[in-house]
């Protein structure tokens, strides 16, 4: 019989409905030494949050974050909040003794992710953010061959994120495009999740040269929301303060170069992380679009087949695939919560690391602030001048 733990999630929008989802899910498709118990989410409109907790499972709610991390019942705290609240709630939970997950990026500002770090680091709780991406099979298989060497000294990875649903200048001023609520635009966003899967597969940054742009400085302020990445316009406009576009040029310690490029305008592109990574004995590409695919090139072949194939990670030999369906049957973006989820477990169980974790989401935020600051010079920046 599977030890339970129980789950507080602050959070009931999108990423709440993502991670009700993979606490929900995730015992029917993987055997967990310990399993996730969906006791409490909380949010701050009592209507909405209820209804949430009627459709996710949740089986009770509660308007004040504060009394869930006080709650001597609570074993995890769940920040799917939008980041100018991840600092106070993951100190506090911290201090509380709770394990603690959070979304990404871990804070609004690198100070805050250290200190977010520091409180679970002095608790020595198990700690886990949600960069969920690694978790997709391609991309932990992506992982498992650059980690063999099957694709010898790696020399570039070349990154872009990009997405439209901002492109239309009458989309309003949403939580997302506010400086004081998430931090930064599109580059805290998803240009962190493209660092994350730099950090993961090629390696740590060595220093980086990176500029940002807004497009579009003022534009309606909300009237009403909803739970994917909508809302509706009111008749009163307001500032624009984080960027639209992201890019920067990178160096890896290991010698392999860099480029990252993350976008809210790149009409046409819903939710386009795509990768390429080159290495001496071959290459690989991932669009999370396609996710159950990877493209592979290996210089091995023989001149006459050699080509890019495309391998469906949905073997039972992939990560993570062999728990859901048979060869073939695809999976989704849900699932890669799910599988971050069943990770976190295993870990937790096992008394080691969560794999991403705190320390993932403060060198991230290390990275998005020497781009930040390398936007502000107009020169490159070297990571040791971050700390
Ligand atoms: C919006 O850009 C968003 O929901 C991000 O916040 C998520 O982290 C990403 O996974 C999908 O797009």
């Amino acid at each position: 019989m599977a030890k339970k733990l129980n789950v507080g999630l602050i959070g009931y929008q999108f990423m709440g409905k993502a991670h009700s989802n993979a606490y929900r899910q995730v015992a029917h498709f993987f055997d967990l030494p310990v399993e996730p118990v969906m006791k409490t989410i909380c949010g701050r409109s009592e209507g909405p949050l209820k209804a949430a907790a009627d459709k996710f499972g949740w089986q009770q709610t509660e308007t004040d974050w504060r009394k869930v991390v006080e709650d001597p019942n609570i074993d995890i705290i769940d920040i799917s909040t939008p980041g100018d609240s991840h600092c106070e709630i993951a100190i506090a939970a911290a201090d509380a003794g709770k394990i603690v997950f959070c979304e990404k990026p871990l804070g609004n500002t690198l100070d805050e992710a250290r200190q977010m770090l520091q409180a679970i680091q002095k608790s020595g709780k198990p700690n886990a953010i949600f960069h969920n991406y690694r978790k997709a099979p391609a991309v932990a298989l992506a992982k498992r061959m650059i980690s063999s060497g099957e694709l010898g000294t790696i020399y570039h990875m070349r990154a872009t994120y990009l997405q439209d649903w901002i492109a239309d200048p009458n989309f309003p001023l949403v939580w997302r495009l506010q400086k004081e609520k998430a931090g930064s635009g599109t580059h805290g966003d998803i240009n962190a999740h493209i660092i994350d899967l730099g950090r993961h597969l090629v390696g740590e940054f060595d220093e980086v040269c990176g500029t940002l742009h807004t497009f579009i400085k003022q534009r309606p302020k909300v009237g009403a929301i909803d739970d994917r990445l909508g809302a509706s316009a009111s008749t009163e406009m307001g500032e624009v303060t984080v960027d639209d576009a992201a890019m920067f040029l990178a160096r890896f310690q290991n010698g392999a170069l860099g480029t990252f490029e993350a976008s809210r305008f790149a009409v046409g592109r819903k939710n386009y992380n795509r990768w390429e990574i080159n290495g001496s004995k071959g290459s690989i590409v991932f669009n999370l679009e396609r996710l159950n695919e990877l493209e592979y090139y290996n210089e091995g072949d023989p001149a006459e087949t050699h080509g890019f194939r495309v391998i469906q990670a949905t073997e039972g030999s992939h990560p993570y695939a062999g728990n859901y369906w048979p060869v073939g049957h695809i999976i989704g973006y849900e699932h890669t919560f799910i599988n971050l989820v069943a990770d976190a477990m295993v870990a937790i169980d096992k008394g080691e690391p969560i794999s991403p974790n705190f320390e993932d989401g403060y060198h991230n935020q290390r990275v998005l602030d020497a781009v930040e600051r390398s936007h502000s010079s107009r020169g490159w920046i070297r990571m040791d001048q971050v700390q």
